[in-house]
């Protein structure tokens, strides 16, 4: 590789993604509503550290210093998400004038810093008001969806352009509805199936009240998808990797892409759709936001809904501290498997990161060199997939901060900064100065340099 071939394209989207309740806090300030997450933290061994996101990392209140970072880091898109509770604390009806507020400094701040929002309206913290009313397993529960993207719409698209609706509504089903290890909880495959069409319909109903108000705004989807491998040869493996690869990889974006539901599950999904569902499901989208962290190694657990779970890769394969398989060519094949089936969509790496055990120093320091070689070898995959004529426009690390990461609380770090609980104090790790030069040069640089400040 000569130095040239290790560019971006000039128009390449650099950025960090982040979530409402894993970083802002504040969970009972100024009228916010309570959450299903609220919910599921004060549940007893929901949460591996007995933690719950009540303060976080005090984003709400510190959120000039954090895109003080973003904008020392280059960053040129920023994608956040809003908290619906924030914004309507009961789901639907009465808006909350602070949350607005909110959201407008933030967002001013951000275009202040040369920094572009791309909000995500909805980041799985769904109003427990609406979790009251049957959640996800409610249809009506898509047209409050709806008018809250309405909402956000008429008071932000004078200065946000772009918006996905929700993000990863795979993980909502596989990880929450079909294993329980996210809010609200497991439940049981009927529901799960209700569920999917309804999360569905709200993202067809989101785009559009998006559209409604603006013709022009850039919409698009955020999901997470990674190749999906069986647990063996036997048939009835084989039969649990499709299922797996269904409910993760197909249900929740065929429709959106493709117009229809997945032979597999089609027949059971079909009762739940009524009128012009898939129609409005399938406007077609400006662009396709891909979430990818690891390989799924798919496994037969009696334990979940549909009786398919996942597992630990193999012996001896190098992992993130999540047990996740470093493994950059799984992402290339993704961002293949993206372009092949789904037309060729232009495409954002929307999130990609990894967690590591990372401790300051004597010096105060954070040497973060694992997740240095783990961006290395992840934008390699992008670099190769764009030579390959895919159209990746942009790149989304997860994440700026060290977060509340959902069931496993503060134990696992993402960020490129270190955070500090007790003090609230942000350390750039060595990933940030990396970053930052790969940024500034729109290149993809060797991991082996020290990078510091
Ligand atoms: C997800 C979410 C993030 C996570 C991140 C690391 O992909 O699950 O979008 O909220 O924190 O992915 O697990």
């Amino acid at each position: 590789m000569t130095s040239s071939d290790r560019n971006f394209p000039n128009d390449f989207v650099w950025g960090t993604s982040s979530s409402a309740f894993q970083i802002e806090g504040a969970t009972r300030e100024d009228g916010r509503g309570e959450s299903v997450w609220d919910r599921f933290c004060a549940r007893s061994g929901a949460i591996a550290d007995h933690s719950n996101a009540d303060i976080a990392c005090d984003h709400y209140h510190r959120y000039s210093e954090d895109i003080d970072l973003m904008a020392a880091l280059g960053t040129q898109a920023y994608r956040f998400s809003l908290a619906w509770p924030r914004i309507i604390p009961d789901g639907h009806g009465a808006i909350n004038a602070d949350g607005i507020d909110f959201y407008d400094r933030l967002i001013d701040r951000l275009l202040a810093a040369g920094i572009e929002p791309w909000i995500c309206l909805h980041h799985w913290d769904l109003p427990q008001a609406i979790e009251d009313r049957g959640g996800w397993r409610n249809r009506d529960t898509a047209d409050w969806f709806g008018e809250y993207t309405a909402v956000v719409a008429g008071k932000f698209s004078d200065r946000v352009r772009r918006f996905a609706p929700i993000n990863e509504p795979n993980v909502l089903i596989w990880v929450g509805y079909n294993a329980g290890i996210h809010a609200p909880g497991q439940r049981p495959r009927d529901e799960c199936i209700a569920a999917i069409h309804h999360i569905n319909l709200a993202h067809g109903k989101a785009i559009k009240s998006l559209r409604d108000v603006d013709a022009d705004l850039i919409c698009g989807n955020i999901v997470t998808m990674a190749p999906v491998v069986a647990p063996g040869s036997a048939a009835d493996q084989i039969a649990a990797a499709e299922l797996t690869d269904c409910l993760w990889r197909r249900v929740m974006v065929d429709p959106l892409m493709l117009g229809r539901y997945p032979d597999l599950l089609a027949d059971e999904i079909a009762p739940y759709i009524l009128d012009d569902d898939m129609a409005l499901i399938s406007q077609p989208l400006d662009f396709f936001g891909l979430n990818h962290y690891n390989r799924l190694y798919a496994a037969q657990d009696p334990s979940c809904s549909f009786g398919v779970g996942e597992t630990s890769p193999p012996e001896g394969v190098a992992t993130t501290d999540m047990g996740w398989q470093i493994d950059g060519l799984a992402l290339l094949e993704q961002l293949r498997d993206v372009r092949d089936r789904y037309n060729n969509p232009e495409i954002y790496v929307t999130e990609n990161g990894a967690a590591f055990p990372d401790e300051q120093n004597s010096a105060g320091q954070v040497i973060d060199q694992p997740r240095v070689d783990f961006l290395y070898e992840y934008l390699c995959a992008v670099h190769d997939a764009i030579g390959e004529g895919i159209k990746v426009r942009g790149y989304f690390e997860w994440s700026l901060l060290d977060n509340f990461e959902w069931s496993l609380g503060y134990s696992k770090r993402f960020g490129l900064v270190h955070v500090d609980y007790a003090t609230q104090k942000r350390t750039p790790k060595s990933s940030f100065w990396y970053l930052k030069e790969v940024f500034a040069a729109n290149e993809l640089l060797p991991p082996t340099r020290d990078y510091r400040p």
